[in-house]
């Protein structure tokens, strides 16, 4: 098992430049670009696809939270799927050793500082055709964490724009946290849809490799995939050491689930 990396001062090395970190703290998100290595993503999408096998085969906690899904299993073809596969870095090492991939950690000293404890990570897949939407949330809605200063980051392994579920971002929503209607039709998702202006949206097309970041209380959401492409994407969200869940109002302790991905004290 990988430890968390304890480092030697920067040296004034900054992964995003001055003009980045500001634009994250003022719009609540940032669309980074390509950042993994093309062997990378290839190692990662034939990972993906793997897990995703063994998802349909029964052998991975998989669910389908598309809100015409009624069960894990025996989707016919047009019914819409949003499978959603939490802490995949538990089953598979590429995913694992993906967490602590240095670059990522370097984007992420930038905008949370230097002691980086993992909150979890999800997969999210939404296949050809019938991929189902996400629908406007602000993540700490689910999560209610406290402080409220969680940082994102969304990876993809395929090219993404509108149409296959690119990330969709309202600017500024990030600066007050709003009270969030359940999803009709879903026990799961959110849906702050009734209140949000679809025009404010910024669409954060990306090639596959590419990341965005966002802060937990930034409104966002991804289309459903209408096209013959797939959608394979990694969410992780990161956290300082000391974040509390509300709901408890204990601290999060370093653990397997939650471990320290990098400390520099
Ligand atoms: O991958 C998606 O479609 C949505 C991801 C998301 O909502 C998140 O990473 O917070």
């Amino acid at each position: 098992m990988q430890s968390a990396q304890t480092v030697e001062a920067r040296n004034g090395y900054k992964a995003l430049s001055q003009e980045q970190v500001a634009s994250f703290w003022e719009n609540g998100f940032l669309v980074v670009g390509k950042v993994l290595e093309d062997e990378l993503i290839d190692e990662m999408r034939a990972e993906y696809d793997a897990e995703f096998a063994l998802a349909r085969s029964g052998e991975r906690p998989v669910r389908n939270l598309a809100v015409t899904g009624e069960d894990d299993h025996d989707h016919g073809d047009d019914e819409q799927e949003l499978l959603q596969f939490m802490q995949i870095s538990e089953h598979n090492l590429s995913f694992h050793q993906l967490t602590y991939h240095e670059r990522l950690l370097d984007i992420i000293e930038d905008v949370l500082g230097p002691n980086i404890q993992l909150f979890h990570n999800q997969a999210i897949y939404k296949p050809p055709h019938h991929g189902g939407p996400v629908f406007w949330h602000q993540d700490n809605a689910y999560w209610k964490c406290l402080p409220a200063n969680l940082v994102s980051c969304w990876l993809t392994f395929d090219d993404v724009d509108l149409h296959n579920g690119a990330m969709q971002f309202i600017p500024g929503s990030h600066l007050r946290p709003m009270i969030h209607d359940q999803a009709q039709g879903s026990d799961v998702l959110l849906d702050m849809g009734k209140l949000v202006d679809d025009s404010q949206a910024v669409v954060a097309d990306l090639p596959a490799g590419g990341i965005t970041l966002h802060h937990c209380q930034t409104l966002h959401r991804t289309a459903p995939n209408t096209t013959d492409r797939q959608r394979r994407a990694l969410a992780i969200h990161y956290m300082t050491p000391g974040t509390k869940s509300a709901r408890t109002n204990e601290t999060i302790e370093v653990s397997f689930s939650h471990p320290m991905l990098r400390m520099r004290v």
